[in-house]
């Protein structure tokens, strides 16, 4: 398999912990985001979206890392990393929803650079905008987990799943931003037990072969 990812894209990464830990073997092909290579017509042939990740498996591309996550869950083997369960099925994609759909968007480079440059912000500015969407977003994921109670070690009880997946890169980038995570201890929990684990491990951005 073939995973088009750029070392600080945290959904790479998502996808990367997942290809881990279900011990599956890949080809890196590295899309600088820095260097617009996502934008440029050789990487949109593979992905139209020009967006990082995308996965090549077997001729056949998949864009989307829950999707992508999904699909390597139900087609290769290895732990499963969405449980049997419907209802505790709906709670690790809600989780990994709260993540992806509610928290990265708005901190994605696209969305930064927009802001950026058409409400004319310093960098300052964009990080107030990014600390600010971390914070709903942790703050969400934080009384999800307390609610459901259904967390453990992990997200799910002790099991790695997709929830895990996304929650730690967007951990990571909040770290980047220096964002304040004191008021979030299950979510500083969750992450320091997952990255005990060598898929997390080996996964992170500083151990990518195009990191700076
Ligand atoms: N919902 C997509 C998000 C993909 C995405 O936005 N990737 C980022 C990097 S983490 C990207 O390619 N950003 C390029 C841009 O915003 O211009 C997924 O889960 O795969």
């Amino acid at each position: 398999m073939k995973l088009y990812t750029f070392f600080r894209s945290s959904a790479s990464f998502r996808v990367r912990i997942a290809m881990n830990h279900k011990r599956l073997k890949y080809e890196a092909a590295i899309v600088s985001l820095p260097k617009g290579e996502h934008l440029e017509a050789n990487y949109k042939s593979v992905n139209s979206q020009g967006l990082v990740p995308a996965l090549e498996d077997a001729g056949r591309l998949l864009t989307q890392s829950l999707a992508i996550i999904e699909y390597l869950d139900e087609v290769h083997p290895g732990p499963k990393l969405l449980p049997s369960d419907p209802l505790d099925r709906a709670y690790v994609r809600a989780l990994s929803q709260i993540v992806a759909c509610e928290i990265h968007p708005l901190n994605n480079l696209r969305t930064l650079k927009y802001i950026r440059k058409a409400y004319k912000l310093d960098e300052e500015g964009v990080n107030a905008w990014y600390r600010h969407w971390i914070a709903e977003g942790f703050e969400m994921v934080e009384s999800f987990l307390k609610r459901e109670r259904k967390h453990g070690k992990f997200c799910f009880r002790d099991q790695v799943t997709m929830a895990d997946c996304c929650l730690v890169p967007q951990v990571f980038n909040a770290q980047r931003y220096n964002c304040d995570l004191k008021p979030y201890p299950a979510v500083v929990r969750l992450h320091e037990e997952c990255m005990k684990l060598e898929a997390f491990i080996a996964a992170q951005p500083s151990k990518q072969p195009d990191a700076a």
